[in-house]
């Protein structure tokens, strides 16, 4: 059914309603509401916006379905602000649980009636109020399919909830990490952002939601555990009845005393970026004849981003874009800048003098990939390499990092630089929500995952775009008294340099996607109980064990702990072999299966890793005996 078709229109020029309070949550307030629709646009270059219908017309012609249940025991409450508030009855949904970042699912169950609306809701009912009344909410997405639908939903249950103000991107289109920028420049309450990442979009694919807290940090645990036990007991949701808001254009639509602001996503984005790196600097060597750019934006939201950023700002020139109008399936693609996903700007920067440096970033523009002319960098090193050469390059490290951090999985690349700086240096599980706390504290600012994450306080999300700039900046620093005509210092030079001081870090990611989930439980239960029968010393083929465990986290700055966050083998020359389960997907078990072994002999960092690994490999597979519990003989994407 289709929420408007029930929406009551009482009294609509009734004002004696602000005796009502929020808390009359539903029952049995029937008088309602709403002063007259206003509109206006304070920027001067902004089109006015008006709302397409008056509330009494769009009430009972809205023509967007969208999924909240209209069920005739619908109450209205009033609201002192003067919307009409309706409670509609709904019931738990069971599975509704967020897993690494956010809650995600194929397209068509979030379509299920109630879906997103109870999961919106139970997430108001988890916040203290203090946290959204009257306060300010962002509200951005990587323009995939269901967006559209999503926002609206997202908009009026705002409203029913008594959130002042929206801030929406343009079309609902905003990627993660501006998302971030934009909650901590507006000092909002919080944001959602409305992304499976890398996922792949459209009808049959996925769908997700995740919200971010007033320092733009991903909420933490504490919070989406709340989420999930109200997800599993809520009975109403509140929604207010405005019509569908027209996203089309920046400006103001004021509904009572809710309001929604269309933004541009990229001018505050913009702003901060400039600030944290030397623009002119970047310019120079972009604007190079002799240095050929080349950025993939997969048709997703950094299409948004790279051309304002790269052509308009930094001179690259227009065709150094690619796939860069982003689309609601990806055109087909999987967002995710990898060496399997990303296989067209790979082979270009593999090809006879492709260009001197590629990157791409995924669906929400949170991730990077980073390639030189014929070589690829890890993100593991990326990270290292980034914290090694900041200072100098990039102006908002001018004093230095405060501190470094990097997820469990990712390699002790970025150990070394923390060690050989003097840094604090930090160890998080998995996913970008650990990191957050570190920085509010003080604690970190340049930190990384192996999956394509970099990024830094200047937000509190990874930023694809941050590192492609942060790459560029350490390029064009190195070059920047380089004549015309001289031979640049190279991406490949640049990282085998930094192997030649701190040695290498060889790594690789094993993804066996979408397995039976029976068959991949199984498999890390019999891991966690070889963890348990484990004791130092134990030889494992050539290799004696240091220690294996299952990661277990505190958090240094407010106590919490996780556990369960990996199994890893780790070996007396620092070798690692790590497991764990991912938390992103959407259908079956992806086991994902990382190893690590640390190189110091220069003569051998040539090497190639798969070579370099092998042994440590077919290890990790036997111990696991990975391919019996999942029946995959080979992994769907190395990295
Ligand atoms: C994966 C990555 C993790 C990353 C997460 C979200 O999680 O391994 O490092 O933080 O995706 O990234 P998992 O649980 O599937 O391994 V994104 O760009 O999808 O928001
Ligand atoms: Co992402």
């Amino acid at each position: 059914m289709v929420f408007s078709s029930c929406l009551r229109v009482e009294n609509v020029f009734s004002h004696a309603i602000s005796k009502f309070k929020h808390s009359n949550n539903g029952n049995g307030n029937g008088s309602v509401l709403s002063p007259p629709i206003s509109s206006f646009s304070l920027l001067s270059s902004s089109p006015l916006v008006f709302p397409k219908f008056s509330l009494l017309k769009t009430s009972l012609t809205h023509s967007l379905s969208v999924k909240v249940s209209s069920s005739s025991s619908s109450t209205a409450i009033a609201e002192p602000e003067g919307i009409k508030i309706n409670s509609v009855p709904t019931k738990p949904i069971e599975g509704q649980k967020t897993g690494t970042s956010g809650l995600r699912k194929k397209v068509k169950v979030f379509m299920q009636e109630n879906y997103l609306a109870n999961w919106i809701q139970a997430l108001f009912n988890s916040l203290p109020s203090e946290d959204y009344k009257n306060g300010l909410l962002v509200l951005g997405g990587d323009g995939r399919y269901f967006n559209k639908e999503a926002s609206q939903i997202i908009i009026k249950i705002a409203a029913g909830n008594g959130v002042g103000k929206i801030l929406v991107g343009k079309e609902g289109v905003m990627s993660t990490p501006a998302v971030s920028a934009v909650i901590r420049k507006r000092k909002a309450n919080g944001g959602f952002i409305m992304s499976a990442s890398h996922n792949p979009g459209g009808p049959e694919y996925d769908w997700g939601i995740k919200f971010n807290y007033n320092s733009g940090q991903p909420a933490p645990e504490s919070i989406t555990d709340k989420i999930y036990g109200n997800t599993l007991s809520i009975s109403k949701i509140k929604i207010a009845d405005i019509p569908d808001v027209d996203l089309s254009h920046p400006g103001f639509t004021k509904y009572g005393n809710f309001i929604v602001e269309v933004v541009d996503p990229v001018s505050d984005y913009l702003e901060l970026v400039e600030h944290v790196f030397d623009f002119e600097l970047i310019r120079s060597l972009l604007s190079r004849p002799d240095f050929r750019f080349i950025f993939d934006a997969m048709h997703a939201v950094t299409g948004a981003y790279a051309k304002p950023i790269f052509v308009d700002k930094l001179g690259a020139s227009p065709d150094s874009i690619s796939n860069g109008v982003p689309l609601e399936d990806f055109g087909h693609g999987h967002p995710d800048p990898n060496l399997t996903y990303a296989k067209d700007l790979v082979k270009i920067m593999y090809s006879e003098n492709g260009p001197d440096f590629g990157a791409a970033s995924d669906g929400d523009g949170d991730r990077n990939m980073i390639l030189g002319r014929g070589f690829f960098v890890t993100p593991s090193d990326s990270v290292a390499i980034i914290a090694a050469n900041s200072q100098g390059a990039i102006p908002y490290f001018k004093s230095g990092a405060k501190g470094l951090a990097r997820s469990m999985p990712t390699s002790g690349a970025l150990d070394r630089v923390a060690e050989k700086l003097n840094l604090p240096f930090f160890e998080v599980p998995t996913g970008w929500k650990f990191f957050g706390n570190l920085m509010d504290d003080g604690k970190l600012s340049i930190c990384g995952e192996e999956s394509f994450g970099t990024g830094s306080d200047h937000i509190r999300e990874k930023d694809g775009i941050w590192a492609v700039l942060a790459w560029l900046s350490i390029i064009a620093y190195r070059n920047k008294d380089k004549k015309p005509g001289e031979k640049l210092v190279s991406v490949a030079d640049v990282v085998k340099e930094h192997w030649a001081t701190f040695g290498r870090n060889f790594f690789s990611r094993y993804d066996y996607e979408e397995c039976e989930s029976e068959g991949a439980n199984k498999m890390m239960e019999y891991l966690r109980d070889l963890v348990s029968k484990s004791k130092p010393g134990d030889k494992y083929g050539s290799y004696a064990l240091q220690y294996a465990d299952d990661f277990k986290y505190t958090d240094p700055v407010d106590g919490s702990v996780v556990t369960k966050q990996g199994v890893r083998f780790v070996f007396t020359d620092g070798s690692r072999i790590i497991f764990r389960l991912s938390g992103t997907g959407s259908a079956g078990a992806t086991v994902r299966m990382y190893i690590e072994q640390f190189e110091p002999v220069a003569s051998k960092h040539e090497m190639d890793a798969q070579t370099a690994l092998k042994p440590l490999i077919d290890l990790a597979l036997s111990l696991s005996k990975l391919k019996d519990f999942t029946g995959r003989e080979k992994p769907t994407v190395i990295t």
